[in-house]
């Protein structure tokens, strides 16, 4: 049976927590596949915010099975407390949350060392979310990380000793001044350690191939976007894994041509957090006007996100490398009111019109190329269907749907589950 993918298509917070929280009920199973507690997925329904960190957005609906694939890096203290938020809700997490043996583990000196690399860049960080994630990838293809099967072993503190030590020597090596007491962070780990062995262990990559066998329906449920590739992004403001279809391949052991569906997110304009290039970013009253109605700061940090229109060159660019075959359009509701809307089809580069992303987007290479549009007045958070849409933002779907040469089959109008239509 074949499996889909969902993934971001922008700089992330794309809005896949809700989308994959309302097509669960189509699914069997929901993996991620790469990413860490940097993620923040975001799923509302009867009247309560969920955040979602390293859980997949599956764990909601009684049915799913979800899987933290060998892709994803845990830090077993922000994974503790996700599983405690839960706690109220009647989930059986033993059954329903199974996580890899070969998933890499944060230690607490993988976000020490984050932090100070960070610091140790100034002005050129990378802005990251501080949770460990690109030492913890350097350490997995540097082949000194510690995985969720390492737990099981007798040696397995021994083992953590001899990475931690070498993570202080590199801390100190950074020359940054950052405070922190390790005796106690280990305390924290140990324990978070000692909860996450009373979970589900399981070899993902068998256990979604017998699935597959079965014929029950997957999900792989993409994190950040795919502008922070660690390949195809803006690097080197990425994230450190590859956020784009491959990664699905090899973050859950799924054979490329296993791959039936991509549903590719985007959002109606575009938003970025942390540092690096954003060719379509505004420093105006509309960008402040997306950021307030979109409620646009992390769900992770807290950080207030950088908002500005929507860039079909970068849309396009994402929409082929990850082969997308359908797409969903998200927070339409969001540009309600603004007269006009600005969609930039190509860029001006260097003095040359281009349509494709070249190899440096920074803001002294790139200007933005705009097609204006109609906006709308009407609130849509309460439509319902798809013959209640605003004819100018039918026209903006249609226009895009022709630029990118692929259908947008969901227009989600307001963050709860309900607030989708289907075309
Ligand atoms: P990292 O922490 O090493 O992965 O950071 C590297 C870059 O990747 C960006 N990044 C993100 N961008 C958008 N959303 C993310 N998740 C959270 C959210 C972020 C938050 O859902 O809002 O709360 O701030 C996410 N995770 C990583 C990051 O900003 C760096 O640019
Ligand atoms: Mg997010």
């Amino acid at each position: 049976m074949a499996v889909d993918l969902l993934l971001g298509l922008q700089w992330g917070d794309e809005g896949k927590g809700k989308i994959v929280d309302v097509l669960t009920k189509n699914y069997d199973i929901i993996a991620r596949f790469q990413g860490g507690p940097n993620a923040g997925h975001t799923l509302e329904f009867d009247g309560i915010k969920h955040v979602l960190h390293t859980i997949p957005s599956g764990i909601f609906h009684k049915n799913a099975v979800n899987i933290v694939g060998n892709g994803v890096v845990i830090d077993p203290i922000i994974f503790q407390k996700e599983i405690e938020n839960l706690q109220k809700f009647d989930i059986d997490i033993k059954s329903t949350l199974l996580i890899s043996r070969k998933a890499h583990l944060i230690l607490p000196t993988h976000r020490l060392l984050d932090a100070a690399s960070e610091a140790s860049k100034g002005k050129a960080k990378i802005g990251s979310t501080l949770k460990g994630i690109g030492p913890t990838y350097m350490d997995k293809t540097g082949r000194n990380g510690l995985r969720v099967g390492d737990i099981e072993l007798e040696d397995f503190k021994e083992r953590y000793r001899t990475l931690a030590d070498k993570h202080e020597a590199m801390i100190h090596f950074h020359d940054v001044d950052i405070q922190y007491d390790l005796a106690e962070l280990e305390n924290d780990f140990f324990a978070a350690i000692e909860a996450l062995k009373k979970l589900t262990f399981i070899d993902s990559e068998e256990y979604i191939f017998q699935a597959q066998k079965e014929g029950k329906t997957i999900l792989a449920e993409g994190a950040q976007g795919s502008l922070l590739d660690i390949d195809f992004g803006t690097y080197p403001f990425v994230t450190s894994s590859n956020t784009t279809a491959a990664g699905a391949c090899t973050g859950l052991g799924i054979a490329p041509n296993k791959i039936a569906d991509v549903i590719g997110i985007f959002k109606a304009y575009t938003t970025r957090v942390g540092s690096g290039p954003f060719p379509t970013e505004l420093f105006d009253e509309d960008g402040e006007t997306m950021g307030r109605v979109g409620n646009e700061f992390g769900a992770t940090t807290g950080r207030k996100r950088r908002c500005g229109w929507l860039d079909l060159v970068a849309l396009k660019y994402a929409v082929q490398i990850n082969g997308v075959t359908q797409l969903i359009m998200m927070k339409g509701d969001v540009l309600s009111g603004f007269s006009k809307l600005k969609v930039c089809t190509a860029y001006n580069y260097k003095g040359e019109i281009i349509q494709h992303l070249p190899y440096n987007i920074e803001a002294e290479n790139v200007t933005p190329v705009y097609t204006e549009l109609k906006g709308w007045e009407q609130d849509l958070t309460k439509l319902t269907s798809v013959d209640q849409l605003p004819k100018e933002l039918i026209e903006y779907i249609e226009f895009l749907e022709n630029a990118l040469e692929v259908p947008i089959k969901m227009v989600s109008v307001g963050p709860d589950r309900t607030q989708t239509i289907f075309r």
